[in-house]
């Protein structure tokens, strides 16, 4: 029995809940070993408890139980939640490597199979996670670590790596050409179709050679290369325009960057692929721990790696399976992270699942896919969590109210505005005065229009 147990939860932690303060909690701590998994279950006392579940996923490489785990189970009992999180067997390192083989050239795919399914086997009613906790419980797709390579192939195929200021100077100038494509110029480029636009009218090429003298991240004055505006482009067939792909601002939370280099102060510069990246190459395709690098990859080296990757693990840990039709009497619904998961492959797996359904049902009818444009990797950048989210998943499975909009509040400009489910989009409403107010916005296009991609407004 554990007293008198207080703790601060920000919603940045809770991702689709707002944040809460635990003060002075009873709960009961059940901890159980299997053969090596450890399963953690806090549970509230009779009076406090909702008569509900709420189980937390991983992050990173962690099945479980590590600090994020923790900040959600706070959260969830602060609300009256049973809630319950698991290692895998894993424990709760950031880096596979002590798991990840039996021994060079042995993939130990029991542990493998330990992140790729355990939390799903913990039935509950709600769950609620990111990152990996998102793939774990959300059967989403598992592309991240190739879309974190694929960019520094391309960078290894150009033979240069751009200087963060460069990267982030498209960044910015993608948004200032963009923003105003929702109706609203608030530092958010809106999705769906606002980003087809900005796609087809900002040329990251066309800024290439200009040069730049105020760059936050260094003293130098530079010049946009092609390399960086390349590498840039080469982004935008999984993330989105403004993306944050450096991950060097405060706002980005210490957070892997997909397109992130090293720079000296003379201003030369290598690779930073991520933690969540070279593992999965090195360990679990290659097999081999004492590889530590990509830098001499060629992109034909890496396409046969990944379709090798697919071949020996989809069966353990993809999770882009389409037919959801065991699913269907449940609902679900999923926000979107921008910067690190590509949201294509997302809305890719939507679309998917919506060409599945059983005659007589709309994908709509039990899965909401929610975009949030702006926000980061689970939290950071532009846009605040969709703090309503979760309440609202809990409004339409106990009361069959389905989501048809939900709340966000802008970081920059405190304004709030809308998220729609995909694929409609939110537009500000000019006659409506107010920009930072919710009820100006609205979400327009069709609501189930999902079989064919794009809205005509
Ligand atoms: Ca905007």
């Amino acid at each position: 029995m554990v007293t008198d147990y207080s703790a601060t939860v920000l919603a940045a932690y809770r991702f689709t809940q707002p944040s809460t303060q635990l003060q002075n909690a009873a709960f009961c701590n059940v901890t159980v070993s299997y053969t090596h998994p450890i399963m953690e279950a806090w549970l509230p006392t009779a009076e406090n408890w909702n008569r509900r579940l709420q189980a937390v996923g991983g992050g990173g490489w962690a099945a479980g139980r590590f600090f994020l785990s923790y900040k959600a189970m706070e959260g969830a009992l602060a609300d009256g939640y049973a809630t319950l999180t698991t290692d895998a067997g894993l424990a709760s390192s950031r880096d596979p490597a002590p798991w990840a083989l039996v021994s060079p050239g042995n993939v130990n795919l029991y542990n493998l199979q330990n992140l790729g399914s355990a939390p799903l086997n913990e039935a509950s009613p709600f769950y609620a996670s990111c990152s990996q906790g998102g793939r774990q419980g959300l059967m989403l797709t598992q592309r991240y670590p190739t879309a974190f390579d694929n960019i520094a192939i391309v960078m290894n195929m150009l033979g240069t790596y751009p200087h963060t200021c460069k990267i982030d100077t498209l960044i910015a100038a993608a948004i200032s050409s963009c923003d105003g494509l929702d109706g609203m110029v608030d530092g958010v480029i809106g999705n769906g179709q606002d980003v087809e636009a900005c796609l087809a009218t900002f040329d990251p090429f066309a800024l290439a050679v200009r040069s730049i003298s105020n760059c936050s991240s260094s003293p130098m004055a530079w010049n946009i290369s092609h390399a960086a505006a390349a590498v840039v482009n080469a982004t935008w067939h999984g993330l989105n325009p403004g993306a944050d792909l450096t991950a060097a601002s405060t706002s980005s939370n210490g957070q892997s960057g997909v397109a992130a280099t090293n720079c000296s102060s003379s201003g030369t510069c290598v690779g930073a692929p991520s933690e969540l990246s070279l593992p999965w190459l090195n360990l679990f395709i290659n097999k081999d721990p004492s590889q530590t690098g990509s830098s001499n990859l060629a992109h034909p080296q890496f396409n046969d790696l990944v379709k090798a990757g697919t071949r020996e693990f989809r069966s353990i840990i993809g999770t882009d399976d389409a037919d959801l039709s065991a699913f269907q009497k449940a609902k679900l619904t999923v926000k979107k992270i921008n910067n690190v998961i590509p949201p294509k492959s997302t809305e890719e797996y939507y679309k998917a699942v919506a060409g599945n359904t059983a005659d007589g049902i709309q994908v709509g009818d039990f899965f909401r896919h929610f975009e949030v444009p702006g926000l980061g990797h689970c939290y950071g950048g532009l846009s605040g969590p969709p703090t309503g989210l979760f309440a609202q998943l809990r409004d339409w499975v106990e009361n069959g109210t389905a989501p048809e909009q939900s709340s966000v509040v802008l970081n920059g400009t405190g304004g709030n505005r809308i998220l729609c489910p995909y694929p409609r989009v939110a537009r500000f409403d000019p006659t409506c005065g107010d920009a930072l107010v919710e009820r100006c916005w609205s979400c327009v296009g069709d609501s189930h229009g999902v079989k064919s991609p794009w809205i005509e407004l």
